[in-house]
């Protein structure tokens, strides 16, 4: 794709107002990869306001880390698309495999959370991944596949939507997939999005998430058909944050 690269950082449920800090460092970093490198950073809720305020003047964009699929209404401590876009914030990670797992997302659900995010002009980045048992199982092409179809809504374009491919047994385990693995599944997704997407799927980006760090940015970030990264951990410090952006 000629899509610049996006390195995005997901801070989960990390950071307090004295980690606004870091996200100054980060942001001055992102300055010396204007133009090669898009970042991102999705702090917590609380610090959502706050970080697009310190950020607006930088190239660090700032998300949250989920929405709800509903514009407003008696959902006791959810947050809406638009009071996310009303924060200034661009971006929306839904879906991730946290939320599927622990707050039980199915992909009917994280389709319309993707669905609202347009709706509200995010950027919706979509997770995906199979768990170990369905690595082991020979299944991750069909889960792939199944959750990209149901996942990923119909208006789905290569600027309003990015993909994140995080395998669930990479996630926080220092374990990664080998290059091949990593290189399949992509190319596989690569033609699936293209088919359904004729005009946008080529250049909508796919990054790679799970166990990212440092020392392994560069291996994984030169393989075909992978746009970038969604970094958990790695991210919550700015020198391992900045180190994996600026490999590019
Ligand atoms: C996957 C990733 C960020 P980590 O969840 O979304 O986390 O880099 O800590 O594996």
């Amino acid at each position: 794709p000629e899509t610049k690269p996006l390195v995005a950082g997901n801070w989960k449920m990390n950071g307090l107002r004295s980690s606004l800090d870091t996200l100054k460092t980060i942001a001055s970093g992102a300055a010396a990869l204007v133009g090669k490198t898009d970042m991102l950073i999705c702090p917590p809720a609380t610090l959502l306001r706050e970080a697009t305020s310190l950020c607006s003047r930088t190239a660090l964009r700032i998300g949250a880390q989920d929405c709800h699929s509903l514009p407003s209404g008696a959902h006791t401590g959810e947050i809406s698309a638009a009071m996310v876009a009303d924060c200034g914030a661009t971006f929306v990670i839904v879906g991730h495999s946290e939320r599927r797992d622990f707050q039980s997302e199915t992909d009917a659900i994280v389709r319309s959370k993707a669905a609202a995010a347009h709706a509200a002009r995010l950027v919706a980045i979509v997770c995906i991944g199979e768990t170990g048992a369905e690595r082991q199982s020979g299944e991750t092409l069909n889960v792939l596949k199944r959750q990209l179809a149901h996942s990923v809504p119909d208006g789905a374009t290569a600027t309003n939507t990015v993909i994140a491919y995080e395998p669930v047994w990479a996630i926080g385990t220092g374990l990664t997939p080998t290059t091949d693995d990593i290189r399949e599944a992509h190319a596989f997704m690569r033609a699936d999005l293209v088919s359904r997407f004729p005009g946008n799927g080529t250049n909508m980006r796919i990054l790679y998430g799970g166990s990212v760090k440092a020392s392994n940015a560069a291996e994984l970030m030169a393989i075909v058909n992978v746009d970038g990264a969604l970094v958990g951990g790695a991210s919550l410090k700015a020198d391992d944050f900045l180190a994996i952006a600026g490999i590019y």
